[in-house]
């Protein structure tokens, strides 16, 4: 396989590309799909061995790695300055259940990448560097996503993150106990001064326009809903269709209107990912329906509208069914706007490195959107086959690997010298 190398601000900092792709591939052994894709839950036996995987990697490198009472690890590399806060590159290393090889952990792994490349050239950054693997970002098994940088950030309790309970009731707090990664760090001791996340982009558009890097400057604006449809379980051969209280009818009504609700809103996006029937037999009516609404948008006021709408729909689609539709928002996070300071670094490492780029901002949420807050923050995407991601045919190219690892590390010096001046 033929890398190309890309140029750089400092003749012999460049990443190594192979390192990282075989770093990709080794850990994409946790959890590994018979489809090649990634099935790596928040707290699972498989996220327990890429996290044990990534400590090891970053103690080799004589990295101090802690655990926070969240699961959040952070790996830290000292600089010439111990006065300066970290700079601190972060994503994610648990996967959705059909997730690809490279959604969060092409983040963190080029973070890791950036400290190899350190190390083995002895360079020393003015302030630490430090690498974060924040705990559950994809929200698949303990909801809401960026459970864990939601805490770090204030914006969630640390009470509220360890009740979160998985669709069989296990807690979120027992099972970072039960993995071995309930750290004793209250959260929020380790500081930093920013913080760059590389993630893939996970939609169709560097690569429809052929650019290497996304310089990305916020995050829409993100909803979550649990609806719980109840209908009367009743037998499908003695029960008239007029006399039916079908709550699986009810939630393919909702389902369409929910659709229909991101349609009138574009670019806004409006599903339904997750549904449990009960009881799920062939011969009986469906009693109740258990749904989830995921609503985003770039503009919080439109985000309100479509809220409204999907409020207007639900009452209307139980009163014609004679059902009741019960519906709670358990997520807000608002539209997230990042530091220009950092967006800056990252365009110009970007050119540093050759790399052709397009300003845009993030469909997918990410912990980046949360740790804006409260400090400092920006992203960089790289482009991923067809836009595809959250599907285990998520495809990235090596060289586009290795190319944005490499602007990573130009933007995470550029800053670095920028703010020891
Ligand atoms: O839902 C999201 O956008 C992220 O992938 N957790
Ligand atoms: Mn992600
Ligand atoms: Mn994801």
């Amino acid at each position: 396989m033929e890398f190309i190398r890309v140029p750089t601000l400092q003749p012999n900092l460049t990443i190594n590309p192979e390192r990282l792709w075989d770093s990709l591939m080794e850990t994409a052994e946790f959890g590994r799909t018979a489809k090649g894709g990634i099935n790596r839950l928040t707290l699972s036996d498989e996220d327990k061995r890429v996290r044990d995987w990534f400590r090891g990697a970053c103690e080799k490198l004589g990295c101090a790695v802690t655990v926070d009472s969240c699961g959040n690890m952070f790996a830290v590399r000292p600089g010439k300055r111990a006065d300066l806060l970290p700079v601190a590159i972060g994503s994610h290393l648990d996967t959705q259940p059909t997730g690809g090889k490279f959604d969060g952990v092409l983040g963190v792994l080029s973070g890791l990448e950036v400290l190899r490349t350190l190390h083995e050239t002895g360079y020393e950054s003015n302030a630490p560097i430090m690498v974060v693997n924040w705990t559950n970002e994809e929200g698949s098994r303990f909801a809401p996503a960026m459970l864990a940088s939601g805490v770090y950030a204030g914006a969630l309790t640390e009470e509220f993150a360890h009740s979160r309970t998985d669709r069989n009731g296990v807690t979120f707090a027992a099972e970072l106990e039960r993995i071995g990664y309930k750290g004793t760090e209250p959260i929020g001791v380790q500081k930093f001064q920013a913080m760059f996340e590389l993630h893939i982009e996970q939609g169709p558009i560097l690569e429809a326009e052929k650019k290497m890097i996304g310089v990305v400057t916020g995050v829409q604006g993100m909803r979550w809903y649990e609806v719980t449809v109840r209908g009367q379980e009743s037998h499908t051969g003695a029960t008239p269709m007029g006399l039916r209280k079908n709550a699986l009818l009810g939630a393919a009504r909702t389902i369409e209107a929910i659709h229909q609700v991101g349609m009138s809103h574009l670019p806004g996006v409006a599903t339904v990912g997750l549904i449990e029937n009960k009881p799920n037999s062939r011969n009986v009516v469906p009693g109740e329906v258990f749904l989830t609404i995921d609503l985003r948008h770039p503009d919080d006021a439109v985000l309100d509208q479509m809220e409204a709408d999907c409020r207007a729909a639900l009452p209307q689609i139980a009163k014609e069914l004679d059902i009741d539709i019960e519906e709670k928002r358990i997520w807000n996070s608002p539209a997230v706007k990042f530091a220009p300071q950092l967006i800056e670094c990252v365009r110009h490492g970007a050119e540093a490195a050759g790399c052709s780029y397009r300003i845009m901002t993030s469909g997918a949420g990410h912990d980046a959107a949360y740790i804006a807050r409260v400090a400092p923050t920006t992203m960089l995407f790289s482009p991923c086959l067809g836009g595809l991601s959250h599907n285990e045919g998520e495809s990235v190219e090596p060289q586009e690997c290795g190319a944005a690892a490499q602007v990573l590390l130009n933007a995470v010096l550029e800053y670095d010298r920028r703010v020891s001046q």
